[in-house]
């Protein structure tokens, strides 16, 4: 067996266990982050596409900033569309604030580049990984080219996502589970369409919840509600163009440009959260620690808020010996995760067809729509929520 050590052992190069290499980097702090993909694969998955002002911010101050200030598309608002119109929410003029469409995939790109150029260690196509010794000493295991490795490390960041292994081996008993499944999922597509809207859409129809959004000025990303055990394969592009034109036209006359289909799937939709976040010297961190339905557009933002604070507390004990930051790193995120757990199946709650929702349901929900579009005070809670949070 060939042994490595490092200070902070990471597990998975998402969004939260790039970042959080990247931001110890900054603060001096050695890191090494092993993956079981390969770097083409982790650079190629389409996913979440909308980046919260801190993330924004983060990206820029930590030298990230260059690409995605070129490439980006930053939106001042969404509407939302009910009834066959749509209402405009203008969260700069609301908040100050903004957000910004900007592909996970190529957060990614530009984080893995920082690490690379700073000589930072990504170990991609590890297998078998396993975790250990994590209230003691920690280390990971893991298989690569037929060789297998164990790295000593001080503290393990478990950001290996919602099916990583760093969860499940935390012993049982430690973990309390905080759930709920929808009835419903969305099915994606990416289109090459030029958006026919400047901003997001989001609608509520009584045939169910449709997204309108983009990724750049010759993309369009749409999502329409479907059933969780939906199969793919009875969805052609003609009819997913029918449904998605059907929900999201309104009566003015706005309609998404239809085009090719480029890629397709589904994706379930759930509320998740552990609590404690951490157990010993193992610290989860985004889709490891919690998952939110989409319908907020959080889960990435999520990941880096996590890793912000895991970063600031680590350091702290590096600088400092102290261990205080690390032992509040799972409140200090909690309280804050939980706002945005609320806001997620708020939005959700709102904007979807429930199976067992009667004509009493439905009013509400538009009755909810009409005062979110025209309250200010309600408004300006839905956008400060978008935008994004302080963290603490
Ligand atoms: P990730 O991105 O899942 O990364 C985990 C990494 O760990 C690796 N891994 C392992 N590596 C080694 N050994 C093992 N045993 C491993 N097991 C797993 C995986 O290969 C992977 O590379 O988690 P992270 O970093 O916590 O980031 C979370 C985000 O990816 C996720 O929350 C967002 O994509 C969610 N999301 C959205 N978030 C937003 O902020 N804004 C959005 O607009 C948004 N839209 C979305 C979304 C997610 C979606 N899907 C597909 C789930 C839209 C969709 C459709
Ligand atoms: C996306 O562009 O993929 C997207 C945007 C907003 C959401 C979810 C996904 O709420």
């Amino acid at each position: 067996m060939k042994k490595l050590r490092t200070q902070v052992g990471i597990v998975g190069a998402g969004p939260a266990g790039l970042m959080l290499s990247h931001l110890l980097h900054l603060e001096g702090i050695e890191s090494i982050v092993i993956e079981a993909q390969s770097r083409s694969h982790i650079e190629g998955r389409v996913r979440a596409g909308v980046l919260e002002q801190g993330t924004v911010d983060l990206m820029r101050s930590t030298g990230l900033g260059e690409r995605m200030d070129r490439e980006s598309l930053r939106h001042r608002g969404v509407y939302l569309s009910f009834d066959g119109n749509r209402h405009h929410l203008d969260f700069r003029e609301l908040t100050g604030k903004c957000i910004t469409v900007y592909a996970q995939h190529e957060v990614i790109k530009d984080l893995v580049r920082a690490r690379l150029e700073a000589d930072g260690q990504i170990l991609f196509d590890a297998k078998h990984l396993s975790v250990a010794n994590f209230e003691s000493a920690p280390v990971i295991r893991y298989q690569q080219d037929g060789e297998t490795y164990e790295v000593a490390c001080d503290f393990i960041g478990g950001c290996d996502g919602f099916h990583g292994v760093c969860r499940p081996s935390i012993p049982e008993g430690v973990l309390n589970v905080f759930e709920r499944t929808y009835p419903f999922a969305w099915l994606g597509i990416l289109a090459e369409a030029a958006p026919s809207s400047e901003e997001l859409v989001y609608t509520y129809t009584d045939r169910g919840f449709a997204l309108f959004s983009m990724r750049s000025p010759s993309v369009t990303r749409l999502y329409l509600q479907c059933s969780p055990n939906e199969d793919i394969r009875n969805w052609s592009d003609d009819r997913i163009w029918k449904e998605l034109l059907q929900r999201l036209t309104t009566k003015d006359g706005w309609a998404p440009n239809v085009g090719p289909v480029l890629q397709k799937g589904i994706t379930d939709m759930r509320s998740f959260v552990v609590e404690p976040m951490q157990h010993g010297r193992l610290f989860l961190a985004g889709d490891a620690a919690h998952i939110v339905p989409p319908t907020g557009a959080k889960g990435m933002n999520l990941a880096i808020a996590d890793v912000t604070v895991l970063s600031r507390a680590i350091s702290n004990f590096y600088r400092n010996g102290s261990e205080d930051l690390l032992a509040a790193y799972s409140s200090t995120c909690l309280r804050r995760l939980w706002k945005v757990q609320r806001f997620s199946w708020w939005m959700t709650a709102m904007l979807h067809h429930w199976e067992t929702q009667n004509e009493f349901d439905h009013r509400r929900q538009l009755a909810e729509l009409d005062y979110v579009t025209s309250s200010r005070a309600a408004m300006t809670s839905l956008a400060e929520n978008y935008v994004g949070l302080p963290l603490e």
